[in-house]
């Protein structure tokens, strides 16, 4: 049988705000690439946000996704439990969020801490001229007090949870990432190989390289939409 799609049909995708270096929206679009879930990825400016994202009113910050049926996702991890919610592939998603609760706690456990903790001190490091009540030093020093539990744990497991990547890793690396960039002379000098290896890993990865961080151009009303993963 021959199936006829109307143009509507064909264009009608979930739409992801996004930013290419946001860390955030980087473990949203590593997810989303990930499970292979399609969604029309809009290339956000910050200092210059569509009209149309402005207009759901409420935050605007990146990454935020709105379905077909018109409910938003405004959170990386709303959008993460999404794209896990629409995947069908049960092979692929099982180790991503375990059924087990104490495993999912686990996980839960690691991002809070990321997100919560990590962050601050990250970005303290990140733009310590910003922030002279301390030096750069003593924000990386804070900043190492998760290298160090990661490195910990790393050491002894491939990935966080074990020897399968779950959200735990995929929602950490690209803070980690950043981390490193601050002053790259210096994390590759310094004494955590473990999350070294662990975050290359994830770095050099084809998805990473060749679907998560691929250049768009920024998005603009009435321009074509750019599917994704490509
Ligand atoms: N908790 C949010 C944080 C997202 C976030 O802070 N995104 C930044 C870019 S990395 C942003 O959009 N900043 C501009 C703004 O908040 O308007 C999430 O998990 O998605």
């Amino acid at each position: 049988m021959r199936v006829i799609f109307t143009r509507w049909e064909v264009i009608l995708r979930p739409v992801l705000y996004s930013f290419r270096r946001c860390p955030y929206a980087m473990r949203a679009r590593y997810v989303i690439a990930f499970l292979g879930i399609p969604v029309h990825l809009r290339e956000v400016v910050l200092k210059s946000k569509p009209a149309a994202l402005l207009a759901l009113g409420g935050r605007s910050s990146v990454p935020q996704l709105i379905d077909v049926d018109g409910v938003r996702y405004p959170e990386s991890l709303d959008i993460i439990f999404w794209a896990l919610s629409k995947c069908d592939h049960k092979a692929k998603f099982a180790p991503l969020w375990p059924k087990n609760s104490v495993q999912q706690n686990k996980i839960k456990a690691w991002i809070a801490y990321n997100d919560h903790t990590f962050k601050y001190w990250l970005d303290r490091y990140k733009y310590a001229d910003r922030y002279p009540e301390y030096d750069e030093g003593y924000y990386r020093a804070r900043g190492e007090v998760f290298l160090q539990r990661l490195e910990r744990r790393l050491n002894k497991k491939t990935f966080l949870l074990g020897e399968r990547e779950s959200l735990a890793d995929m929602a950490i690396f690209p803070f980690i990432r950043q981390f490193a960039a601050v002053n790259q002379v210096w994390f590759d000098a310094s004494q955590y190989p473990s999350v070294k290896s662990w975050l290359d890993g994830f770095i050099r990865s084809e998805i990473f390289q060749s679907v998560v961080m691929v250049k768009y151009p920024v998005w603009q009303a009435g321009q074509g939409e750019v599917s994704f993963p490509a």
